[in-house]
């Protein structure tokens, strides 16, 4: 039987470097001899993920609860494409997952239950590497864009509302990374992290707050 591969997923405030650190964590995976694919959320590509697209770009307005359950909906559509790849031995690294799903959609006001029912049972990542940084070192970063979400209050909020989901998760699963170093030094706090992680994946990928 092949061993299975890792659910790596990156979580973070805007800019706080993850497509960097996904890009560059399945690309040394793979110069060592590591079979790793990136993936990301939202995925745009997707019948959802142009509503979804429209949405962040302010080109539509949608009901909370609505586009809560279209980025869930993103994820689920993509789920058994990521089994498939684990089963099949290849390391899974995911730029966002259903934590920034929560994170968002509750800071609106909705209920912290009710944003985690959705993706009741999606795979559940081995391990979440969440680059942290301050709100006003992430805004350093070029500027804030036109996004929905890519203000300073809304960032504020998230920060600690993923606080509160990292503690739901567990400290064994929900590594929080000083994202304030040079990308070369998160690199390679990454890259430990993740070798420990290798050595000890087995069993059945796990489901998501079950
Ligand atoms: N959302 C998402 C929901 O509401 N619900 C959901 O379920 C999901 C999945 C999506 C938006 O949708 C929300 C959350 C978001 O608001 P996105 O497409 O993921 O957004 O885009 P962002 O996360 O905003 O992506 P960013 O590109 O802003 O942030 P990253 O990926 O964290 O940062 P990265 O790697 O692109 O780097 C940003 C800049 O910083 C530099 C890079 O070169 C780049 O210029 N940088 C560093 N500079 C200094 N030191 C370092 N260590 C650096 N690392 C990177
Ligand atoms: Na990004």
């Amino acid at each position: 039987m092949v061993k299975r591969g890792a659910f790596i997923v990156f979580e973070g405030l805007d800019r706080s470097g993850k497509s960097t650190q996904v890009a560059r964590l399945v690309e040394s995976l793979n110069q060592s001899g590591e079979k790793a694919v990136g993936c990301r959320f939202p995925d745009r590509t997707t019948t959802t993920g142009k509503m979804i697209d429209s949405y962040l770009a302010q080109k539509s307005e949608l009901d909370d609860h609505a586009i809560h359950l279209l980025f869930s909906a993103n994820r689920w559509e993509r789920s058994q494409a990521i089994l498939a790849d684990l089963e099949a031995g290849t390391t899974v690294v995911c730029d966002r997952y259903a934590f920034s799903g929560i994170a968002f959609s509750a800071v609106k006001g909705l209920s912290y239950t009710w944003c985690q029912s959705p993706d009741i049972g999606l795979p559940l990542p081995d391990l979440v590497l969440f680059l942290e940084l301050a709100p006003a070192a992430a805004a350093l970063r070029g500027g804030f864009g036109n996004e929905r979400y890519e203000t300073s209050e809304v960032q504020i909020a998230v920060k600690d509302m993923f606080e509160r989901i990292g503690s739901d998760v567990g400290s064994e699963r929900w590594k929080v990374l000083d994202a304030g170093r040079d990308v070369d030094a998160v690199e390679k706090d990454v890259r430990g992290r993740v070798e420990e992680l290798l050595k000890k994946v087995e069993g059945p990928v796990g489901k998501l707050w079950a």
